[in-house]
């Protein structure tokens, strides 16, 4: 059996029930099989990819907290530090009831190549909790988020550990945990990032993932040929990534007809109304259901729906898996021509594969995304100097990133005679600067 089969055995064996970690790893090896390869008795011999595969360390941990009654719920925290092979633990804390080992441990994983695409000194982490932020007062969230760090505390630090937010977790909750830590730990550091700008976080972080989406959107479709100027663009999700997508698009001149949260879709003829979602999502914390209130030509749908209507580029900003095989069957036969995938592994195995045997231009999250880490690892330097730099600044460093970006993927896929495939060069360029991080340390 080939090592990359071996591995991919032992990795289903030996972690039960965790199909989306199974998922992200069999997609990166199987990419990898022609990088392993070529050098096969040397990463046997070294444990390579089962060092790869085996988080350095994960931290499970109780987290009590008291609602407003006075009742006490008890909920599981998680941050799993993946790999520290070129630099500090990095990667968002994610809160939400679906939250579980398997799905921090794939979003970790998926975070160190993702992370070593940004070209910036950042190693792979992932965290979070099930609570669900929804529907909770700001004095619960802050009950939670106050319990939540006064364990994780104990593991990160600016130069060990850097969480940051991700589904449920936005200023609000990072503002709460990092007020804590600093309480705890007696430090006022760079220890979490997407900070508010009173207290040391960056300007463009906000915006910076969605942004980055359209940057690196824009680069690979004018590599080849096509403006992206008057397309029309399907995006699920209401979220800080989608809104920050939607309104980049639309000053990219592209109208975004479609978004959704996890009860509903709009579909808006006219294009998304950025301010009138903001309002909504990120103001009232309310329900998209609201939105045709704002938009009167807008229709709202209950359910799933995004991805039946017809567009020229589709960007998943949503969850993992939202995006089956029937849906990309729907797209393609609707005339998609990309897929950028701005939330991570949103499309499903079957889905990815479909797309790129029919050969649409398809972007894989750890290098669609990568914007947002990108911009953690900026606010991370300005907080170690002590500085802060303009919007136009980071939004300048956020782009050439972006740009260089889809050139190291896209030489990577050429380099292996797999052009276009994105999925494939994604992970090789990911993977060959951690392997040789890794190979320099010796075996740690
Ligand atoms: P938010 O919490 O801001 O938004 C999440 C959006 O997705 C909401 O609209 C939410 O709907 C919807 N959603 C969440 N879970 C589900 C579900 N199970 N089914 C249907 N809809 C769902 O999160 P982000 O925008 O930050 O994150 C979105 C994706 O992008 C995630 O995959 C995340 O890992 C990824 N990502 C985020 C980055 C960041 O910087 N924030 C960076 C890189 C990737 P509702 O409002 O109803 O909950
Ligand atoms: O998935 C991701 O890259 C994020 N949630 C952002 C991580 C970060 O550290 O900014």
């Amino acid at each position: 059996m080939s090592y990359v089969d071996e591995v991919i055995e032992t990795v289903v064996k030996e972690n039960p029930s965790e199909p989306e970690f199974h998922q992200a790893v069999k997609e990166v090896l199987e990419s990898l099989r022609p990088v392993i390869e070529k050098n096969e008795a040397k990463f046997r011999r070294d444990a390579l990819l089962e060092r790869l595969v085996n988080p350095e360390r994960q931290i499970k941990f109780r987290v009590p907290w008291i609602d407003d009654n006075g009742q006490v719920h008890v909920n599981t925290g998680y941050r799993v530090q993946f790999s520290s092979a070129i630099g500090p633990y990095k990667g968002g804390l994610r809160l939400h009831p679906s939250v579980n080992l398997g799905i921090i441990k794939f979003l970790g994983f998926e975070q160190i190549f993702k992370n070593s695409l940004t070209g910036l000194p950042i190693g792979g982490g992932k965290g979070g909790s099930d609570f669900d932020p929804k529907g909770k007062s700001d004095r619960e969230v802050m009950a939670f988020c106050q319990s939540f760090m006064s364990e994780l505390c104990k593991y990160i630090g600016a130069d060990t550990d850097v969480p940051a937010g991700d589904i449920g977790t936005g200023a609000r909750e990072i503002g709460y945990m990092f007020g804590e830590y600093k309480k705890l730990r007696g430090l006022f550091e760079g220890v979490l990032t997407g900070k508010g700008l009173s207290y040391g976080g960056s300007l463009a972080r906000t915006e910076a993932t969605g942004y980055g989406v359209l940057y690196i959107l824009e680069e690979m479709l004018k590599c080849h040929g096509i403006d992206i100027k008057g397309k029309i663009i399907t995006v699920s999700g209401s979220g800080n990534v989608a809104t920050y997508a939607i309104e980049k698009a639309t000053q990219l001149g592209a109208k975004v007809v479609t978004c959704s949260d996890s009860t509903g879709w709009v579909y808006d003829p006219d294009g998304i109304d950025v301010p009138a979602l903001k309002e909504i999502k990120e103001k009232n914390r309310q329900r998209l259901r609201e939105y045709p209130k704002y938009r009167p030509n807008a229709k709202y749908f209950d359910g799933k729906g995004v991805w039946t209507v017809k567009s020229d580029i589709a960007i998943p900003c949503a969850t993992q898996n939202e995006l089956t095989l029937e849906d990309a069957k729907m797209l393609v036969a609707n005339g998609v021509i990309a897929v950028a995938e701005g939330a991570n592994m949103p499309t499903t195995a079957e889905a990815t594969e479909y797309f790129l045997d029919n050969k649409i231009l398809f972007l894989p999250g750890k290098a669609a995304n990568a914007g947002g880490v990108a911009t953690s690892a900026l606010e991370m330097s300005q907080d170690s100097e002590r500085i802060k730099w303009s919007f136009e600044e980071v939004d300048t460093k956020l782009k050439h990133i972006m740009i260089n970006l889809y050139h190291s993927i896209d030489d990577a896929a050429k380099k292996y005679e797999m052009q276009d495939n994105f999925v494939v060069g994604a992970n090789i360029a990911g993977f060959e600067k951690v392997v040789d991080a890794m190979d320099a340390q010796g075996i740690v």
